[in-house]
């Protein structure tokens, strides 16, 4: 009962809200406190409650929620938000008297085996970037100049620091029978004459201009053919009259890193897609034997003892309405109860390992990058587990002293729309291209949707020690400049659309860094 008391206050602690001796008294008393707390912290979070209503919850709002949630049960037309509250709790406490029989079965039958208590382990665990409450747009085209300024500014600060482009120039300083151009732009359109040239216009605060990058010159021009549309770079080129012929790009890039000592694993998941009819739940379950230290071989369970944390970088849930026709692909058509399914796997896992969770674009997230983390409206009861932590998409957190930028990848379809020799195949090629040019989604207007901050969260800033992304469900590692660059791949076979474009992905393997070595196991 104590240990249930301290779970139940400790619960709404986290969230900012305390309870009114009366409002406490209540809650414990009834059959299912830890539920009841769960989904009256949901309501109080999304309902008409301000914050200085949260300071001390009243006994009365307890006794809101009990009898709007019978009242609920009676009606036929629910909103969206009492539905999953009301199906919550009729499943968790009345399951014979759920009125929806194809809901019955999606929803899970078994509890979590292991994650009932809190690990006694210590972590070093710190959230570095989440732009989860930063993240700000009113969608108006003032914030897009600030977001493109931004953009620029942050490249250009890193850029300005090459010894090339100490000497650097606004277009507007370029003076009349000047030889020499030094400058850091932004490219604005990329074209390719009628002689085989590319033609790049750019542009930065102050002006435009159009620069030659000859097919004559093979280094320049194969630098040319990897710039693409609003990346930030310098320039150096020699101007005769009013042509410009670029001479060298310099891309922001990133220095060498060295190397931290690792004695703990990191596991890397994406794109588990809960829900689907094609994910791939025996093998998941495999996976969770295997970190669960049940199955595997020596090595495979030394490995497996050593992990302490598992990264989900995106698509945890296939999700609703994602494209079109998706539902009947789905073996879970409501979001809420993918999660519900979600968490019945992730909380078999060993509650030692912390799980963290950042949003893809098929997760119930806004889909316009940066995404806030996944919200607890939908994941209810991925956020009751105790070892989960949420992130945005991008974010980046450090492990033990070892810094992670997770970023789920939409933008590696647009960059292989725009670069020769690009495939989500090759996706550790492009990306080592992303760290090149310091931005995980450079193109702007494409496929990938981003929201026009007043900041562009999406520059990579500092230089991680790790970038993890997943999307594209093929596997793939590199090492960039000290950099361990992993895509985890999937847990999902090959979909319909894929086959359309014939992308074959990688299930069932998972990445693993072990002692700072990347290690790749298999459940298929
Ligand atoms: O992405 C699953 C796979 O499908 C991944 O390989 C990328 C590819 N994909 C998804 N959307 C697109 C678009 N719009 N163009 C090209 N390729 C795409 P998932 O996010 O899991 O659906
Ligand atoms: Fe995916
Ligand atoms: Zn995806």
């Amino acid at each position: 009962m104590v240990l249930m008391s301290q779970k139940i206050l400790k619960k709404f602690a986290k969230k900012g809200i305390n309870l009114s001796p009366g409002a406490y008294k209540k809650i414990i008393g009834l059959d299912d406190p830890v539920n009841f707390s769960s989904n009256l912290i949901v309501k109080l979070k999304s309902d008409k409650y301000k914050n200085k209503d949260l300071l001390s919850i009243k006994e009365e709002i307890v006794d809101d929620l009990i009898n709007s949630t019978n009242n609920m049960e009676d009606k036929a037309d629910k909103s969206e938000n009492d539905t999953s509250l009301n199906n919550k709790i009729a499943n968790d406490s009345k399951p014979t008297n759920n009125p929806e029989p194809e809901e019955v079965m999606n929803v899970p039958t078994t509890k979590f085996k292991r994650n009932l208590e809190k690990a006694n382990v210590k972590y070093d665990f710190k959230i570095i970037q989440d732009t989860s409450k930063k993240s700000y747009t009113s969608g108006e085209i003032d914030n897009l100049i600030a977001y493109f300024k931004s953009r620029y500014e942050k490249i250009h600060k890193i850029l300005s620091k090459r010894p090339e482009l100490k000497t650097c120039q606004k277009i507007s300083e370029i003076e009349e029978g000047q030889n020499s151009l030094n400058l850091i732009l932004m490219v604005k359109d990329i074209r390719t004459t009628k002689n085989g040239h590319k033609l790049i216009e750019f542009e930065d605060e102050t002006g435009e201009i159009p620069i030659l990058f000859s097919n004559k010159d093979e280094e320049i021009f194969k630098g040319a053919e990897r710039l693409v549309k609003d990346e930030v770079v310098g320039i150096v080129a020699e101007k005769n009259g009013d042509l410009a012929i670029a001479k060298s790009i310099i891309h922001p890039d990133i220095h060498r890193i060295s190397q931290k000592s690792m004695d703990f694993g990191i596991v890397f998941l994406s794109d588990i897609h809960v829900g689907s009819l094609t994910f791939l739940e025996d093998s998941f379950l495999k996976f969770v034997d295997w970190i669960n230290c049940e199955t595997g071989n020596d090595e495979q369970l030394e490995i497996a003892n050593s992990i302490k944390y598992l990264i989900i970088g995106g698509d945890i849930v296939d999700g609703v309405g994602i494209y079109p026709n998706q539902e009947k692909e789905l073996a879970i058509k409501d979001v809420t109860q993918q999660y519900d399914e979600a968490a019945r796997l992730l909380g078999n896992i060993r509650s030692d390992i912390k799980i963290i969770i950042a949003p893809g674009n098929h997760d119930a997230s806004r889909v316009a990058e940066p995404q806030p983390a996944v919200p607890e409206k939908y994941a209810k009861s991925l956020y009751e587990l105790d070892n989960v932590e949420f992130i945005s998409n991008p974010g980046v957190v450090s492990l033990e002293g070892i810094n992670v930028l997770i970023y789920h990848g939409r933008s590696f379809d647009d960059m292989n729309m725009s670069i020769k020799g690009f495939s989500h195949d090759k996706n550790d090629i492009i990306m080592e291209e992303l760290l090149k040019k310091r931005h995980l989604a450079p193109i702007y207007g494409e496929r990938t949707p981003l929201a026009s901050e007043l900041e562009d969260y999406l520059v990579i800033d500092e230089v991680p020690d790790i970038l993890h992304t997943g999307h594209v469900h093929i596997n793939r590692y590199k090492k960039y400049n000290g950099v361990h660059l992993i895509n985890s791949g999937t847990f999902q076979t090959q979909t319909e659309f894929q086959k359309i474009y014939n992308i074959v992905p990688t299930p069932g393997e998972v990445p693993v860094l072990y002692k700072g070595k990347y290690k790749l196991l298999k459940f298929n």
